[in-house]
């Protein structure tokens, strides 16, 4: 765990089709679309100016020193060539996105969504239209095969992965499923030790178990003593997916105060870009993260 621990600061990127709606990856859920209507973003979906080198150049610029991106969303979107789905990138966004991070020394995660609002065999959520539609038969341990083996093919088709960000088990709170008797946790959480056996696992299987802890867009005020080894992971301006007119954008300053404060309290802090869907850092987003690049380099230590 010690890169982990050593390593304090991290990019997280949010990246998929709902960047072409430009206001949320909750979008679909938030407004209820129906798969139909989503549709539009995946047509639209074209990152022309995708340039994973000029990301990873950012991010090392930023002082930032491992990467973690959203694979599959929770609408169920893949970034990378699954063999498993059509609902995927036209190319593999992935890979060419790790070689960049990786070749410059930074470590680099996952994210996986454990819900999908896409597939035909994931149950039934809060918000989701699907709701009130008829949902016809829905088979879990079907979905459940699937998402197994799309965490097998991350974990077996991409070299060495560093973490691995399951987001989220949901048991207890409505959202119809029970969480993970049905996702199989116990097992996926071996299968991940076994293919990538120094990986290090984040806490939301709903095992009650991680190797380290993952608090959102909040620092805990004292910390987490006796909780093992955690990472924040924050938000640029409230929004995880690119989100256009959105103006609650934090200033530098805020974000190297969040960046101390954390570090202080022996966390890390992971924070978020979501690009567009043409594959570009907003301004917005390069100006901040320059600022605290700046400060990194007259005061941070190797
Ligand atoms: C949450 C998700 O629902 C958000 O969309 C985002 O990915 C955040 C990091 O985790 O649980």
């Amino acid at each position: 765990m010690s890169w982990f621990t050593d390593a304090r600061f991290g990019m997280f990127i949010h990246w998929g089709i709902y960047a072409a709606a430009a206001r949320h990856e909750w979008v679909k859920s938030y407004e209820r679309m129906s798969d139909e209507h989503y549709q539009r973003y995946f047509d639209h979906f074209d990152p022309d100016l995708y340039d994973p080198e000029a990301w990873a150049d950012t991010a090392v610029r930023a002082g930032m020193k491992y990467l973690v991106v959203t694979t599959k969303h929770h609408d169920g979107f893949c970034l990378w060539d699954s063999a498993l789905t059509g609902y995927k990138a036209r190319t593999d966004l992935l890979g060419p996105m790790l070689d960049a991070f990786r070749s410059r020394g930074l470590r680099v995660g996952l994210y996986y969504s454990l819900l999908d609002w896409h597939h035909p065999d994931f149950p039934n959520d809060l918000y989701h239209p699907r709701r009130d539609e008829d949902l016809g038969e829905r088979d879990v341990a079907t979905y459940t095969e699937y998402m197994h083996g799309q965490v097998r093919e991350l974990l077996t088709n991409y070299g060495r992965i560093d973490t691995m960000w399951f987001d989220f088990s949901y048991e207890g709170r409505g959202f119809g499923a029970k969480g993970p008797a049905e996702w199989r946790s116990a097992e996926l959480e071996k299968l991940v030790r076994s293919l990538q056996p120094d990986i290090l696992i984040n806490n939301r299987l709903g095992l009650g178990t991680g190797d380290f802890r993952t608090p959102e867009q909040v620092i805990p005020p004292g910390g987490l003593p006796g909780a093992g080894i955690w990472e924040a992971c924050q938000t640029l301006n409230g929004s995880w997916g690119y989100h256009r007119d959105n103006l609650d954008w934090k200033p530098v300053d805020l974000l190297l105060k969040m960046l101390v404060d954390t570090v202080s309290k022996g966390g890390n802090m992971l924070l978020n870009v979501g690009p567009n869907a043409r594959g570009e850092f907003e301004p917005r987003a390069l100006d901040r993260l320059a600022g605290v690049g700046e400060w990194m380099r007259l005061h941070g230590r190797a």
